[in-house]
């Protein structure tokens, strides 16, 4: 296949500026590391490598180099529709190059060839508690495949470390296909009555995603949008360094993806999004319904925060200005729901909470992350089950993941082996100033 093979061709091409880097500058330094960063969460301090993404505190993503913006522009739309192909992004994570519209047709026909998900996976989603939150059995479902691995095969008949890669492909192309056909499935399952749609072979992977989900247009460009928004931010978040890490230890994709989509779950990283709308319901509910003033909902943040809760969809690790995933999704709502009540809120929320967060002193960075708009959208296109929100942040992030460790087999990164110390040991270095 025309991806596979430039894959390669890239892979290798890549392979001698690592080697360079190791042997002939490995004693450069690059950084430094304070007691504050080793408790608080290794916060800034660079460890990983990916080209795939890269994510500047001012700027916000880059995929491969290209700002959101430039990406939607560049990568071939879907026929009739605003969004790009999500197999095109994908080939563009993969590669660093903008397919053709031949090429995107290629990964589309090539995902297709490989959606079919197993029987078995189905029945023990269904053998699983109906109330399981969606995470759990969209994590359950990816592990339960790991049988497929071809990765796994092929390591235990004995392989050349070089060739790693290719199995590696071959199980992030499977894998891929199969997760929105298992989304769809678990949401079916679990909110509409166990009624289930089959694929449409004409359509392209976003937009057979929201034919299974059942919602009309334009729900398939929500999907695609939503699909590439999501897809990667560099690797330290917590669901894509879960990833990396797993993977570091030869574990395949299955093991690896599985893991990311638990770490995916937690409420300060990707269950914000659920997060943000149970918040907004609660304000609106204590309302009787009624949209807030400023100044009502001034007081809402101020109880938010003076409980010890965080507010969500607002701070991030790394951003310091307003994230453009939140910019891309809010021009999107502009155009197609520009006078629904509850988007209206959340660019009231965006007028008020930063002043209210940046009075409170403490975080760092007041402005709103991509999960402070993706609900509203999924909520004004019927899809109102906001614990099924993350499972779609899943989907989408499996682009990015999948792909860097695809790349970290090809280029043979390391185990991922940091070091520990003490408390008494930080305590001793304290008192001397600094490690001797
Ligand atoms: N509301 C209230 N307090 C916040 C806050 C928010 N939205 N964002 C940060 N803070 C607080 C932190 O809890 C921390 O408090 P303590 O000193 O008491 O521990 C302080 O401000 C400093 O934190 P920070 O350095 O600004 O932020 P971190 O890098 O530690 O954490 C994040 C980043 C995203 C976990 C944090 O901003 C947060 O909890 N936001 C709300 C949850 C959220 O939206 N998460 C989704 C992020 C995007 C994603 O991964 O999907």
């Amino acid at each position: 296949m025309a991806l596979k093979d430039k894959l390669f061709s890239k892979i290798e091409a890549w392979r001698p500026r690592i080697k360079t880097l190791l042997k002939d500058h490995g004693e450069v330094k690059i950084d430094e590391v304070t007691i504050e960063k080793c408790i608080g969460g290794a916060r800034d301090v660079k460890s990983l490598v990916t080209d795939i993404s890269y994510l500047d505190p001012q700027e916000g993503i880059r995929f491969r180099g290209m700002t959101i913006p430039e990406a939607m522009e560049k990568l071939p739309k879907v026929p009739g529709s605003e969004m790009p192909y999500v197999e095109g992004h994908f080939y563009l994570l993969l590669t660093g190059e903008v397919p053709t519209k031949k090429e995107v047709e290629e990964v589309a026909a090539e995902f297709k060839k490989r959606s079919h998900v197993p029987q078995y996976v189905y029945d023990i989603l269904r053998t699983m508690p109906r109330d399981s939150h969606p995470m759990v059995m969209f994590s359950t479902a990816i592990l339960a495949m790991q049988r497929e691995s071809i990765f796994c095969r092929k390591y235990t008949d004995g392989m050349n470390k070089n060739d790693y890669w290719d199995p590696t492909y071959e199980d992030a192309m499977n894998l891929m296909a199969k997760l929105p056909p298992i989304a769809a499935y678990i949401y079916r399952m679990k909110y509409k009555g166990d009624t289930h749609i089959a694929p449409n072979a004409d359509l392209d992977l976003g937009g057979n995603f929201a034919h299974m989900m059942g919602v009309q247009k334009p729900y398939d460009d929500v999907s695609r949008m939503y699909f590439i928004l999501h897809s990667d931010h560099e690797s330290g978040n917590v669901s894509a360094h879960t990833g990396h890490l797993v993977a570091s230890a030869l574990s395949d994709v299955y093991y690896s993806y599985s893991a990311a989509i638990n770490g995916l779950a937690g409420p300060l990283h990707g269950l914000a999004n659920q997060e943000v709308l149970h918040w907004i319901q609660n304000v609106m509910e204590k309302l009787g319904g009624k949209v807030p003033t400023k100044d009502e909902l001034e007081k809402f943040l101020w109880d938010t925060l003076n409980s010890g809760q965080v507010i969500p969809g607002y701070g991030h690790a790394v951003l310091r200005k307003t994230d453009p995933r939140y910019t891309a999704q809010m021009e999107f709502c502009k155009k197609h729901l520009p006078d629904y009540p509850m988007f209206k809120l959340v660019n009231m929320i965006y007028e008020v909470a930063p002043g209210v967060l940046t009075k409170q002193g403490k975080a760092k960075n007041p402005w709103p992350n991509v999960d402070a708009q993706s609900g509203v959208i999924q909520w004004y296109y019927g899809v109102t089950d906001y614990d099924f929100y993350t499972v779609l942040f899943g989907v989408g992030r499996a682009l990015g993941v999948l792909s860097n460790i695809v790349w970290d087999r090809g280029l043979g990164y390391a185990l991922e082996r940091p070091k520990s110390v003490t408390t008494e040991m930080l305590e001793k270095w304290a008192k001397e100033g600094a490690k001797k």
